[in-house]
């Protein structure tokens, strides 16, 4: 907590450490309230200097250096503590005391549901012992942990199991020892009663992996798709990879009370129950999809992450973006690769994208930070992801695996940065990649405008491509692939034939597709024999994380969403149409004019749900509604009713004009199988639930939204009613919100979703619904996930509710983020998001924002992690 300046740290500032740890052991003599934790470090002299060690929060009992005390030549201060030591090798043994149950903030050693658990990444560990808190510090660790038996049936940490056995008093032990180097935000300790369900894996090199999966007793028959989902990231990560497990057990924790995600500690990742715990009664597919994917992410760290980790925390996209990227490449392989584009486009563009030019706006290389955890970022892992993609987009899939391995066996082992990456990927194939860095450097959402010039007579086509950088003084062009093709008037592929000087910046993968190198800030490419009226499909696959700009009419948009060869095109023409016509809406509503929906739109949309031969996953998302984040972010200034009242309105026209061939598709998707996790099942339900909220706006199709909600033949579909129902205002909603209360208010993950229900259902009295669940007994500021459904969701997605005019949905949420900052800054430093933004509202609301903001930077007490965000946003 702080009240003046926080610290600012620079990556211009790197320095090795002074001291190396050579080995380290730790005991543990868990107790809720006084853990003695003792930490015996084999130390070795780098450099010249004192001793430093960072330690927050920690109660030291007593410091030997080589067996003398030395404790009263230590100088202790808030952040750590430093001591001057003549030696070169030594050991030095700390014995401090940390109070677990106290531990609110959920970083460093806390309890959950009266287990123990750690958190160590970014800057946890330092809450549990005096260390070199800093991920170029690499150690051999051993742990022993010694607990109550009758509490702590199980005591884990990383690494394999050497020794265990009773004690005393009731006590019993546990010895782990970790052969593999790591820096301690990888350290991991887990106590409770737990049960666990157990597999095992046998490597390509014929290991057998022991599995276990740890949760709380009564979700022990929620684990089998998890632990499918574990034994099929390790089977593909050899597959694509070549890359195998290197211990004899993988353990996985599901804990209920989780700051994020999960956390890929080595051997021993936790995780947030979220992110593990399915059936098909209580997950829906988002869910199943999520726990595969995380699960895959958490353990591909493994070797990017862990096996070669970070120089410093201004690398994070180092490890994040190349994992995200692989985690996107094996939900592709196993689901379908043009859903998985798609969706990933869309979360870029309505998270990422705003927060590109919102005033925390970074590259994914940070240049500095206050509190590391804010820089967890869309940013750092999705637009660092979309990075590495365009690695893979330059060199193909062989060029990248052969960077990849390059990038193993130099860094294997070691702490380091992105240029090693980059380096790795140049050397391998033997080319120039230095242009890459630009992308590390630069924040913003680089625009593209793409031109065509057609010249009848010589039949030659002319696609001049401009990149720009917005608010940027001394932009530097970055290194560009653009995926490439065209159509003819009919919507036929057009052979590609770049003329002799583009020849070398274009590459032809196949005779219609192409991926054009754009390097420069303006710069041409020319096509010879192309027919008249050819219509340019531009990005294809999303080739670049950008905004794209083109004069595309709207019958061209039209023949792309139906035509092109490349779905992400196909989608993106659709939402354009889409886009464009709630646009119109928006400003007929705003100078009081008619507007008649456009009859391409209808057209199109006809003809793709008719479209038996497409993907029916990939129909549905085409048909779905941009969302209105992304529909906001068109406009300097968001008008929120206008926007909100512009998509219902297309959503009532889609549903009224369509309104047959909805029924259709929804009684030809219906389908009684017990409930499966696979491709074909889940488009299926995707079509459907698209087809019944589309049909729940029309009063007359209420009995079958209710039919699907009693029928509770799975989540996906249960929620899918409950959700239409809300929206419209079903008579019996308020009767089915409260039956399902009734029958899940013993599970957590399915109460979190009733509670997300009804925080993002936008209507007048959004916020006195939200007001009354802050009260309700399930409610806690403690719970991460629970903040999240409620909070979270009422700021981000209840756009009506948040933006009320008289700000009071603002009131709301800076009185409970104060509260939260008091308790868990990291979860309340990311309820700060929505408010960020002020500057695209009109000047009444900016107005109410800042008031907000200030009021929550002035809090006596105010942690770091919110003093950055509110600080930067006002600045
Ligand atoms: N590495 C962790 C995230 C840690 C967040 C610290 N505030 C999970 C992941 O990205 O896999
Ligand atoms: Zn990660």
């Amino acid at each position: 907590m702080t009240q003046t300046a926080p610290h600012v740290n620079y990556l211009k500032d790197y320095q090795p450490s002074a001291f190396s740890i050579e080995s380290v052991y730790l005991e543990f003599e868990l107790s809720p309230l006084a853990t003695r934790v003792t930490n015996s470090m084999q130390m070795q002299r780098q450099a010249k200097g004192d001793l430093r060690l960072d330690g927050e929060n920690l109660k030291l009992i007593s410091v030997l250096l080589d067996g003398e005390e030395v404790i009263e030549q230590c100088q202790i201060d808030e952040a750590g503590l430093t001591l001057a030591v003549a030696k070169e090798k030594f050991t030095l043994r700390i014995v401090t005391e940390i109070e677990p149950q106290n531990n609110t903030a959920l970083e460093g050693l806390y309890r959950t549901s009266d287990n123990y658990c750690t958190q160590c990444e970014a800057e946890g560990f330092r809450k549990i012992t005096y260390y070199l808190d800093r991920p170029d510090v690499l150690s051999v660790f051993t742990t022993k942990v010694i607990a109550d038996k009758s509490e702590n049936r199980f005591l884990l940490a990383n690494g394999n199991l050497v020794d265990s056995g009773d004690l005393d008093n009731g006590k019993h032990f546990a010895v782990w020892q970790d052969p593999h180097k790591k820096p301690c935000y990888l350290f991991a300790l887990v106590a409770g009663n737990l049960e666990k369900v157990e597999d095992t894996f046998t490597t390509a090199d014929g290991r057998e992996v022991k599995l276990e999966i740890f949760v709380e007793p009564r979700n022990i028959e929620k684990c089998e798709h998890a632990m499918e989902s574990l034994k099929k990231s390790m089977k593909w990560d050899e597959e694509r990879f070549g890359l195998l497990y290197d211990l004899d057990i993988f353990m996985i924790v599901a804990v209920d009370d989780f700051n994020m995600g999960a956390m890929e500690n080595k051997g021993l990742n936790v995780f947030n129950s979220k992110f593990v715990l399915a059936k098909p009664e209580t997950a829906t597919d988002i869910d199943y999809e999520g726990i595969e994917a995380v699960i895959g992410h958490e353990y591909f760290h493994n070797w990017t992450g862990n096996r070669v980790t970070c120089r410093d925390w201004f690398q994070l996209t180092l490890k994040e973006g190349l994992t995200v990227f692989r985690d996107q490449e094996f939900t592709a392989d196993m689901l379908s690769s043009a859903v998985k584009r798609i969706e990933d486009v869309r979360r870029l563009r309505s998270n990422q994208f705003p927060e590109d030019a919102g005033p925390m706006s970074h590259p994914i290389q940070p240049q500095s930070y206050i509190e590391m955890n804010n820089f967890y970022t869309m940013t750092v892992y999705e637009k660092g992801a979309e990075v590495v993609r365009l690695y893979h987009t330059l060199l193909g899939e062989t060029g990248f695996q052969k960077g990849m391995q390059l990038y193993f066996e130099r860094h294997d082992g070691q702490a380091v940065t992105v240029q090693d990456f980059r380096n790795a990927m140049a050397d391998a194939n033997g080319v120039n990649l230095e242009q890459m860095h630009n992308w590390y450097v630069q924040s913003g959402t680089p625009n593209l405008e793409v031109t065509r010039n057609y010249d009848a007579v010589t039949q030659k086509l002319t696609i001049s491509c401009q990149q720009s950088l917005p608010n940027s003084d001394d932009f530097q062009p970055m290194l560009m692939p653009i995926g490439f093709g065209l159509l003819d008037k009919e919507g036929e592929p057009v052979t590609l034939e770049p003329t002799f000087e583009s020849a070398a910046n274009v590459e032809l993968r196949s005779d219609t597709h192409a991926v054009l190198k754009l390097t420069q800030a303006q710069q041409s490419f020319v096509f010879e024999d192309v027919p008249a009226d050819a219509v340019p499909s531009l990005l294809r696959g999303f080739s670049a994380p950008v905004k794209l700009h083109f004069d595309y009419s709207n019958q061209e948009l039209a023949l792309l969403a139906a035509k092109d060869e490349d779905s992400f095109v196909r989608w993106e023409a659709m939402q354009t149409l889409l886009l464009r016509t709630v646009q119109a809406k928006v400003a007929a509503l705003q100078s009081c004019i008619d507007y008649q929906l456009p009859s391409e739109v209808i057209e199109v949309a006809r003809s793709l749900l008719a479209a038996k031969e497409i993907d029916p996953a990939l129909v549905a998302m085409t048909l779905s509604l941009p969302e209105l984040g992304y529909i906001g972010e068109q406009y300097e200034v968001v008008d929120v009713d206008t926007i909100y009242q512009a998509h219902s309105w297309l959503e009532a026209e889609l549903a009224n004009h369509m309104q047959g061939q909805w029924l259709d598709v929804y009684h030809r998707c219906v389908n009684d199988a017990p409930y499966q996790y696979d491709k074909a099942q889940i488009a299926e339900r995707m079509l459907k639930n698209l087809a019944l909220s589309y049909l729940g706006v029309l009063s007359e199709h209420q009995s079958l939204v209710l039919k699907q909600y009693q029928a509770q033949h799975n989540m996906t579909d249960v929620l899918a009613a409950l959700k239409t129902m809300l929206k419209h205002q079903h008579p019996r909603s308020v009767e089915a919100l409260q039956s399902f209360y009734e029958r899940w208010q013993d599970d957590n993950l399915v109460i979190d979703k009733w509670f997300t229900l009804q925080a993002q259902t936008q209507n007048d009295h959004a916020l006195q619904t939200t007001q009354a669940l802050l009260q309700h007994k399930d409610f806690s500021l403690t719970n991460p996930n629970r903040v999240r459904s409620l909070l979270g969701v009422f700021s981000r997605l209840n756009l009506v509710g948040f933006h009320r005019a008289d700000g009071a949905g603002y009131q709301m949420c800076a009185e409970q983020i104060m509260q939260l900052d008091a308790l868990n800054p990291q979860i309340a430093a990311r309820l700060l998001g929505p408010f960020t933004h002020w500057k695209r509202y009109d000047e009444k609301r900016q107005q109410m924002m800042r008031n907000a903001l200030q009021q929550i930077l002035d809090r006596k007490g105010v942690s770091k992690d919110v003093y950055e965000i509110a600080s930067k946003s006002l600045a």
